[in-house]
């Protein structure tokens, strides 16, 4: 199947695209007159509702135009954090933007409960209906960011099923190991292929 995946977020592209390529699918970006779609998020308590919203924008910039074999996917994500009672949550790319991972460590100084989690929802539109699915990582926040790979939070995530390095620290490959939103799309994948018993 052609997926064009509506983000404005480059990393979640090839992201997707190491993921599904090997799987079958062609990844590409959803643009629109040259350009990536820039959401209006909507104030949502969750990444779900924003999901939902980021397709029906895409659908309406595309005019629903799609062919058979095309689909759009939209995806949502974030980091909850256990002591914040789930923050930023469906706020991460604002909070990244505003106080940065710095604020983020500094809200948590030096508590031992640094327990968190990334969630990915990831939505699929195409002619004659959706499908939805869902990822997760658990992890920890790490003392001090390390690593410049990946983006957002990488520098200060350390996911459970890894080594004690940070998703920054990790390779792309290393990462979708364990990403929430490698779950996602590969959930996503078995329901458009559902493997055969
Ligand atoms: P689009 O909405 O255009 O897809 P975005 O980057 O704004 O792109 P989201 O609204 O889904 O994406 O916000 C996700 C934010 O959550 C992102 O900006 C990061 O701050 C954080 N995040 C999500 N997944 C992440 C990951 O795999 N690694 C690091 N940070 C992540």
């Amino acid at each position: 199947m052609e997926i064009l995946f509506a983000t404005s977020n480059s990393h979640k592209v090839s992201e997707a695209e190491g993921i599904l390529g090997p799987l079958g699918h062609t990844v590409l970006p959803l643009l629109v007159d040259g350009s990536p779609l820039q959401f209006v998020e909507p104030q949502a308590d969750g990444i779900e509702e924003v999901a939902f919203s980021k397709l029906e924008q895409a659908m309406e910039a595309t005019s629903g135009e799609l062919g058979s074999g095309t689909a759009i996917l939209v995806e949502d994500s974030g980091l909850f954090v256990d002591s914040l009672k789930g923050f930023p949550g469906p706020y991460s790319s604002y909070v990244e933007g505003t106080i940065g991972l710095e604020g983020v460590l500094s809200l948590l100084g030096g508590d031992e409960h640094r327990g968190a989690e990334y969630r990915a929802v990831a939505v699929l539109g195409f002619e004659g209906g959706t499908l939805r699915s869902q990822g997760i990582c658990r992890g920890t926040i790490s003392l001090e960011p390390a690593g410049t790979n990946g983006f957002g939070y990488d520098p200060i995530f350390v996911p459970d099923e890894g080594d004690g390095r940070t998703c920054g620290e990790m390779s792309p490959d290393e990462k979708s190991e364990v990403s929430h939103r490698a779950r996602a799309l590969k959930a996503m994948s078995e329901l458009l292929n559902p493997p055969s018993k």
